[in-house]
């Protein structure tokens, strides 16, 4: 029988994957473990059923038959020793594994979590302004510490490990910050374990749950639908900004030069298909170009704050209806497709989950015609 876990019902980040059954999904997928996933309220969370799995009321639990696990840390050290994947046969190499993720836990979460707290809760405080500087300054050195260990290695020891998988998962919760991105090497290895393909099936599947679809929240997954749509044909006008070989592509070049805050041939384009959808980005070609990088992913945002307000009419202009996939997408309801705007080192990423096969296919067809539209200038392979 497949183990069960239990998720946020409504998780408060609507979907991003920072509620910790994101990284129980991700060691499963990893392993190739079927799973269950029963979604609890925050009510129940609090009540004597869900408190027999886990006496502090919390989400992620673990039952696998008679066995019944809480703790994160806990659930995915069982889930590695119970399965090949994520840790190492060799004894040694294990407990450096092992190592590594109570040092993700107990040494760089913490102050990680410091930072949430003091800008979540703390910052009507009178004393906020002052104690910040400190916070962030702790979490810079231990940042700091971490990168230099990790220096220009792909992963903490040797191979992908539970400890990598812990270390890119609390990592993860700093994004929103934009501290990781003042470390290079730590913002490349979380894009690393992001585009492991294990990852972004968890991914899928926790922002799949059935209540993000409830109504409360769909407006806000349509305000990301939207948002990301925007972002993706922000990127078709700065593509188009290149040399075009039609007269269309001339149209929408001088179109798309007048919207541009930056040269489009200081960026590059990715469009990767998965068998979800997609991702795309748009990187600055000099990763020290901090006003390019600004620039990307501030028009990023603007646009796609337009169409969180439902407005297509400037890619609709410059690109016509007739793109493939794009009537289908511009059309789409909310909820059947998920999309996640990111920073990415030197740039910004959109990732698109579709639904359902029509939608993945409309992706596909798109990211197709912005790669053949914009010959050199798009590629379907990210930088490594
Ligand atoms: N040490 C435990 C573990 O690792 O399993 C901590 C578990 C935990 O903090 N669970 C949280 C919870 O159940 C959810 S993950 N909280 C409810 C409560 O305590 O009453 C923490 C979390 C939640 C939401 C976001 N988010 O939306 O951004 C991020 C992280």
């Amino acid at each position: 029988m497949n183990p069960t876990i239990t998720a946020f019902e409504q998780s408060p980040d609507r979907g991003k994957g920072l509620a910790r059954d994101m990284r129980v999904r991700w060691a499963l997928e990893e392993v190739g473990q079927p799973y269950e996933v029963r979604l609890v309220s925050f009510k129940d969370l609090k009540g004597p059923t869900h408190r027999a799995l886990n006496p502090f009321g919390q989400i992620p639990t673990y039952e696998e038959g008679d066995l019944v696990l809480f703790e994160s840390g806990a659930i995915i050290l069982h889930i590695a020793e119970t399965h090949t994947g994520l840790l190492p046969k060799d004894a040694d190499a294990r407990a450096r594994a092992i190592m590594w993720m109570f040092a993700a836990l107990n040494t760089v979460e913490p102050p990680i979590l410091d930072l949430s707290i003091a800008r979540v809760v703390e910052k009507n405080e009178t004393w906020y302004e002052q104690r910040l500087p400190q916070v962030q300054a702790r979490l810079r050195t231990r940042l700091g510490e971490l990168s230099a260990r990790l220096g220009d290695a792909d992963w903490l020891d040797g191979a992908f490990s539970a400890g990598d998988l812990m270390m890119v998962i609390v990592l993860l919760r700093l994004r929103v910050s934009g501290i990781l991105d003042e470390f290079p090497k730590l913002a490349a290895y979380v894009a690393r374990g992001e585009a492991r393909p294990a990852y972004q099936r968890a991914f899928a599947a926790q922002l799949s749950s059935p209540p993000i679809l409830r109504p409360p929240d769909i407006g806000s997954l349509a305000m990301r639908n939207q948002a990301a749509i925007a972002a993706s044909f922000f990127c078709l006008f700065t593509l188009a900004a290149i040399a075009a070989p039609t007269a269309r592509q001339q149209d929408v070049a001088q179109k798309g030069a007048m919207v541009m805050p930056f040269n489009i041939h200081n960026s590059t384009h990715v469009f990767q298909k998965n068998q979800y959808g997609g991702i795309q980005q748009v990187v600055a070609k000099d990763p020290n170009d901090k006003d390019l990088i600004a620039a990307i992913r501030s028009h990023l945002e603007m646009e796609a704050e337009r169409f969180g307000k439902g407005d297509y009419s400037d890619p609709m202009k410059i690109h016509g209806m007739g793109m493939p996939g794009v009537q289908y997408l511009s059309h789409i309801k909310p909820g059947q497709i998920a999309i996640t705007y990111r920073n990415v080192p030197a740039g910004a990423a959109v990732d698109y989950v579709g639904r359902d096969a029509a939608t993945v296919d409309a992706i596909h067809k798109w990211f197709d015609a912005q790669l053949s539209d914009h010959g050199e200038d798009a590629t379907d392979q990210p930088k490594q």
